[in-house]
């Protein structure tokens, strides 16, 4: 097969993948593994689609906040359906909201989403209509992590779930688990490592632990303040902190696009405070990395999440040098980028979820980051390389570093939006939003 028609079938398959993964109005991540509306895929998904099919784009955002919280919270997962084949489903997250939920949040990618769609827009009166009418909602959910999550104000925010961060297996979860005593044996409940190599997924520790900060945050009715303060687990992931701080500037370009001067202005007041808060996240080192609120440490390995800091436009110009330095040293390390742990962390492993393989959603935001600091080669270089993977490999749900290898479920949604918004022409113009360093 030539380039151009490896390209071509690879276009149409992700086309397929998106409409096969297509219930009605939202998009389920891998039919295999995960049946309901999950929040981060969903975004990365109304962008895929936006390349298309603008209207369908904006309904993915729209079902996704049909399940926003009364206090603005957007849950990680919508159950629209129901769905006996993922674990844990609406009963064991006991959050009694219309339609079902869980009782966490997720990266919020949604407001970069809303302007990556609008962006590309026919910029139509209707367009403008659907981007006003999702602006009040995706401030709640700024506001719900700037002031719930941050309830003394300091400019970081918490998380108290490692499935709230998206990097779920990540090594920057073991020491703040370790300080989670497991009250619930759910080995026997879970699916994923039924449908999965259990090689690829949590191990059953991991899931008592964080089944016991589900039961937890049940005793405490769910209830917002109450969560933020007293779970286990509280921590500022590196990830979260980064994703919100660019998702704040991009609803500040939307405020401004929809002539919204004091929620900008509200917005750039928030946003100012994370970044002079920002500093705390540096570990000795110089590296960015999760902070455990309850103990004052730093995670252990540096991850791809301190990576996303360049993607918030939240480093100096020598922050920003440092971190491509690090991934450069990644470069040599593994043929293929950006791995989700430092391959020289002990911990480092190629196989285990967000423990080493690669993900295209996060290689997405690097990218990003790196064209906003100036560094053109090197975003040029990993974009390259991750539209090789699914060249090579196609559309997993994340990759080996060492071999390319795809891992996890088959044929997944967030994966094959990548490929259309960003690696289809490499030498497109981004369909994300140009923010400068
Ligand atoms: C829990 C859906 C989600 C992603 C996360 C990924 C994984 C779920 C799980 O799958 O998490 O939310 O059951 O492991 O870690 O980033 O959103 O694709």
């Amino acid at each position: 097969m030539t380039d151009i028609d490896r390209k071509t079938a690879r276009d149409a398959e992700a086309r397929r993948i998106l409409a096969t993964n297509d219930r009605g109005g939202y998009t389920v991540p891998n039919d295999g593994v995960y049946p309901f509306q999950w929040n981060w895929d969903s975004a990365f998904v109304a962008i895929g689609f936006a390349v298309y099919d603008e209207d369908r784009a904006w309904r993915e955002l729209e079902t996704l906040f049909l399940g926003q919280w009364a206090d603005g919270m957007v849950p990680s997962i919508v159950f629209h359906r129901e769905s006996d084949r993922y674990y844990p489903g609406p009963a064991a997250w006991g959050t009694h909201q219309e339609p079902p939920t869980t009782g966490i949040s997720q990266p919020p990618v949604a407001a970069t989403a809303a302007r990556a769609v609008w962006n590309r827009s026919a910029r139509s009166a209707e367009s403008r209509a659907r981007l006003t009418a999702l602006f009040p909602k995706l401030l709640a959910s700024h506001r719900w992590w700037h002031e719930t999550r941050d309830p003394d104000g300091t400019g970081l925010v918490t998380v108290t779930h490692p499935w709230e961060t998206g990097r779920d297996n990540s090594p920057d979860w073991d020491a703040p688990l370790a300080g989670v005593t497991p009250t619930v044996d759910v080995s026997a409940l879970r699916k994923d490592n039924k449908v999965v190599d259990p090689k690829e997924r949590p191990t059953d520790d991991f899931y008592n632990r964080v089944m016991t900060l589900v039961e937890e945050a049940k005793a405490l009715n769910w209830d917002g303040p109450a969560v933020a303060r007293n779970l286990s687990l509280r921590v500022c992931d590196i990830g979260v902190q980064s994703i919100l701080m660019r998702g704040d500037r991009d609803l500040i370009a939307i405020a401004e696009e929809l002539g919204l001067s004091e929620p900008a202005a509200e917005l750039r007041r928030r946003l100012d405070r994370s970044l002079a808060a920002f500093g705390r996240l540096k570990a000795p080192d110089g590296s960015y990395r999760s902070l455990d609120l309850r103990t004052g440490l730093h995670a252990p390995a540096i991850s791809s999440g301190s990576m996303l800091p360049l993607y918030a436009r939240a480093l100096s110009v020598e922050d920003a040098a440092d971190a491509v330095a690090t991934l450069a040293r990644w470069d040599e390390a593994v043929p293929y980028g950006v791995p989700s742990t430092d391959p020289a962390f002990p911990g480092f492993d190629p196989l285990r979820y967000w423990r080493g393989p690669i993900w295209l959603v996060v290689n997405r935001m690097i990218a990003d980051g790196l064209a906003g600091y100036g560094y053109a080669a090197e975003a040029k270089r990993l974009t390259a390389l991750s539209r090789e993977l699914v060249l090579e490999r196609g559309f997993p749900e994340y990759f080996d570093p060492r071999t390319g290898e795809g891992l996890g479920g088959r044929d997944f949604s967030w994966t094959a939006a990548m490929w259309l918004a960003w690696l289809s022409d490499e030498n497109a113009a981004s369909i994300l939003t140009e923010v400068r360093a």
